[in-house]
């Protein structure tokens, strides 16, 4: 009997051992991905200490699950699935520096074409990744110490597993809300959600928030368009009308430059400038130097949704692809019924970013993609087609257009991963740590001298007259990654505040008749469709808008990012931090609340929009509201 215990006793410490041998190995893998490999900026001991116990609950879980199923081999399986989940989001994270989300799933096309390829962002180190697997197998099947059976869990203990993992979340989670209240419903900011529940939780999470917007769409009425109508309504400013019509009846190039943040502007490198061209152009023109780019996961395609609705893009995947069905009141679609041709221009597949759905429901009347372009192997790099060749194509097309027109330009070749043929690199590479960004100084100049030969040929022909260009960036190109080595360049420390102000890209109208000015409102993409149709002259009568006018003095200058932080006059807000916007000191947090309050206020109605499908019911609203209305003036005028 005594031995017996002794042997059961043995027996069921060295399951324990073996279960907290592989559940350690797998922490320990998640955790040092987690704090090696993502960088969430902990700030304190508190939050390091949540990130070293959240893997734990999603771990209890999957092994739990596995278990359940299919028992030791389920355990394995679940090992092996877990580990491809952390090595994806490992690669994900490296060329986007943000976590996936399942609408970002759906464009696996566009996924594949990862910054040109996939094993630029793989490394052979990765195989290490995969080291512990073969441990936990051997552990798993076999270690046989003698006179015991290999490791043979219960169903049962996966149940067990499984539901331990729920107390382990609860801890998880009222630590995390600590730091951060109501962390489940206000974050915006996946690395933080990542930060405070762990890779896999967060993986978790994201299938429920995909159910729930599912289902708004489903519940969707038109009562929810009133009270976004009546906030933007109230946040309207008295319009300057400033520079209105001065462009009426003129042609327009919306030329958006891929990956181009405004620090390239007015630099130099290796005593050259980045952009030699674009430096002078701005002078001519009006610039604009604290504009802000406002895209998430979606990048070019999202910068697209802002100009085209002067709405925000969705902080979870491309509104492109996931909701390229809705109705839309959108800016190609306004300046076709006011006698434009309307057309976006882009030497690339006509389904990338879904481009060839969206653009019908954004009302373009044509797009020009890489089929309609003289594309050559010769005349190509990296992504496709050079920038030179593709100015010069479009411009010969615009030339022959019908006119007015509105053309949307996108140029490619100053994109991830930075390459290009030796021809036509016009300056040194960087010799910062970061061979991304070493390149990206090579891709932007060369971009700035197809730039030139472009407006140096549109200046010399007919359209110049009577058409105006405007130029911005769709996105940064360097991310969070590269802080060091753009803190090398920079010759100062990148924090919070430098990486925000580092989200600013050019943007300058320019064209005959414009005078020049420096403009410092502060602003964004958001704030584009305002601008233009202030500059055309055009009567903008959809009330869904979340910009407002640049070149309005009165302006309410706030820049909302996809993640909840704010730029106004003042202030720039994140992540809960205020920061004077003009020195980067750090300010108290009250100051910043009404903006961070804002921010939350408009990117959710703004996501209600999309999420319900809303501007379907945009005709049906007016019309109540205006009927509702009416009386009252007859009141008045009794
Ligand atoms: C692809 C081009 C680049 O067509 O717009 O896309 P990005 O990766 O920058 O969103
Ligand atoms: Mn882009």
């Amino acid at each position: 009997m005594f031995t017996n215990n002794k042997y059961i006793n043995k027996k069921t410490g060295l399951k324990l051992l073996v279960y907290l041998l592989v559940i350690g190995l797998f922490w320990l893998k998640m955790n040092y991905i987690q704090t090696s490999i993502f960088s969430l900026n902990v700030e304190n001991s508190n939050e390091a200490s949540i990130l070293a116990f959240n893997p734990l609950s999603s771990i209890f879980l999957i092994f739990g699950l596995g278990i359940l199923l299919a028992g030791r081999r389920g355990m394995f399986v679940s090992y092996i699935l877990g580990s491809i989940l952390l090595y994806v989001n490992v690669l994900f994270y490296r060329e986007y520096n943000d976590f996936i989300t399942i609408p970002m799933l759906n464009q696996v096309a566009n996924l594949a074409d990862l910054g040109g390829s996939i094993t630029t962002i793989m490394s052979p180190v990765d195989a290490l990744l995969f080291v512990d697997v073969l441990i936990a197998a051997f552990l798993l099947f076999y270690l046989k110490p003698s006179r015991f059976q290999a490791f043979k869990p219960k169903r049962w203990e996966g149940i067990v597993l499984a539901i331990v993992a729920i107390p382990l979340f609860m801890i998880n989670l009222q630590w995390a809300e600590q730091e951060r209240t109501d962390l489940l419903e206000r974050t915006f900011d996946r690395n933080m959600l990542v930060k405070y529940i762990g890779v896999i939780n967060y993986h978790v999470y994201d299938v429920v928030l995909q159910g729930k917007t599912e289902m708004k769409k489903t519940l969707a009425d038109s009562n929810e368009l009133v009270p976004v109508i009546n906030y933007l309504n109230e946040n309207k400013t008295e319009d300057s009308d400033r520079l209105e019509g001065v462009a009426e009846g003129k042609n327009v190039i919306m030329l958006s430059l891929e990956s181009t943040q405004t620090f390239v502007v007015d630099n130099t490198l290796h005593g050259e400038e980045l952009t030699p061209y674009f430096n002078d152009l701005k002078e001519e023109g009006i610039y604009f130097d604290n504009f802000y780019h406002q895209v998430k996961q979606g990048r070019t395609s999202d910068s697209e949704f802002l100009l085209a609705n002067s709405m925000y893009p969705l902080n979870r995947g491309a509104v492109f692809f996931t909701h390229s069905s809705n109705e839309y009141e959108g800016l190609p679609g306004l300046l076709g019924e006011n006698g434009y041709f309307t057309n976006s221009m882009h030497a690339n597949d006509k389904t990338f970013w879904n481009r060839n759905v969206m653009y019908d429901s954004l009302g373009y009347d044509e797009y020009f993609s890489k089929e309609d372009y003289t594309v050559t192997p010769e005349k190509s790099h990296g992504w496709g087609y050079l920038d030179e060749y593709f100015f010069e194509d479009s411009l010969n097309m615009m030339k022959e257009m019908e006119k007015p027109f509105y053309s949307k330009m996108i140029t490619l070749t100053n994109h991830y991963p930075f390459t290009l043929p030796e021809e036509q690199k016009f300056i040194e590479e960087g010799e910062t740590g970061s061979g991304t960004l070493n390149r990206y100084f090579q891709t932007i100049r060369y971009q700035d001298e197809a730039l030139k030969k472009f407006v140096e040929d549109f200046k010399n022909s007919e359209l110049y007259d009577d058409t105006i260009l405007v130029i911005y960036g769709d996105h940064f190109g360097i991310s969070e990654n590269h802080q060091k080595a753009m803190g090398e360049y920079l010759d100062k420390e990148i924090n919070d505040y430098e990486q925000f102000q580092l989200q600013r890209v050019p943007m300058l109208i320019y064209g005959k008749g414009i005078d020049a000015e420096k403009n410092h409102t502060v602003g964004g993409q958001v704030d584009l469709r305002p601008t233009l149709t202030n500059l055309l002259g055009i009567q903008d009568d959809n009330p869904i808008q979340f910009g407002h006018d640049l070149l309005d003095e009165n302006r309410r200058q706030l820049m909302v990012t996809r993640d909840g932080n704010f730029a106004s006059e003042q202030h720039v807000g994140i992540q809960g931090t205020c920061y004077d916007r003009e020195t980067g000191e750090e300010l108290e947090a009250d100051l910043c609340n009404e903006g961070f309050e804002k921010a939350q206020e408009e990117l959710e109605m703004s996501d209600s929009i999309i999420y319900g499908d809303l501007l379907r019911y945009l005709d049906e609203t007016e019309m109540v509201q205006s009927e509702s209305t009416e009386p009252n003036q007859n009141k008045q005028e009794k």
